[in-house]
């Protein structure tokens, strides 16, 4: 059961480089963003209904915002003979996985897609920006100790339940959840939320499975929206 004052909804790396094309800028369709989830603008309706209910209701909406300095260490671009794709270990961070340029500062694909209404976000995290250090998780980096300051913000309210959706479900949204969890927060996961990347092959099941195994519930968005009321 969830008390609405004491929840808050996490809406994960909302994009233009996750999402496929439809934004118009200077009157033009763009391209996809860098790292297209499928059918990654599908997250937008859901988390806007999510959140005007939280809201609403008395709890909090965040998002995080992944941001990343040019020749960051998680592109592939950034080492010698490596391509998209690649999985390599660096002495903080094991199987991290070697990715197009993405989330630049600044640039276009970092912004959030424009459906997504941030109104309701009353704190907006952003990671990854240390050159040297991805992040995938809201709330450490990717050497797994680093605090993105999230989680003491979080407390400071009272909150003890948390709802996440975005992008993208095998990689930011998977260890947020892990290290909502982790934390101790009543952690579940909006199933109509949320998206995959699906690489490498299976990482999304893989994903699922290991949330559940966590004991992170997973519920609709209507479902959760209905509780709130
Ligand atoms: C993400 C890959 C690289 C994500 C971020 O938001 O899931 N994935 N950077
Ligand atoms: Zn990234």
């Amino acid at each position: 059961m969830m008390h609405a004052a004491k929840t808050l909804l996490l809406a994960i790396d909302v994009q233009n480089d996750f999402c496929p094309a439809y934004t118009l800028v200077s009157g033009e369709k763009t391209a996809d963003g860098a790292l297209a989830v499928q059918n990654g603008d599908e997250v937008i309706a859901p988390l806007n209904a999510l959140a005007a209910a939280f809201v609403a209701a008395g709890g909090r909406v965040a998002a995080t915002q992944d941001w990343h300095p040019a020749e960051h260490v998680s592109f592939a671009s950034s080492h010698n003979g490596k391509k998209p794709g690649d999985i390599i270990d660096f002495a903080a961070v094991k199987g991290q996985v070697l990715w197009m340029d993405h989330c630049v500062q600044g640039k276009w694909g970092a912004a959030f897609h424009d459906k997504l209404d941030l109104k309701p976000v009353s704190l907006i995290v952003r990671k990854g920006f240390r050159k040297e250090l991805d992040s995938y998780s809201a709330f450490f980096e990717n050497d797994r100790e680093t605090p993105t300051g999230l989680a003491p913000w979080i407390r400071g309210l009272g909150i003890d339940t948390i709802v996440l959706g975005g992008l993208a479900t095998d990689y930011c949204v998977f260890y947020s959840a892990l290290d909502a969890k982790r934390l101790g927060f009543n952690t579940i996961v909006a199933s109509d939320a949320v998206r995959g990347v699906g690489y490498p092959a299976g990482s999304v099941e893989k994903a699922i499975e290991e949330m559940q195994a966590a004991e992170i519930g997973f519920a609709t968005s209507a479902e959760l929206i209905k509780e709130l009321r």
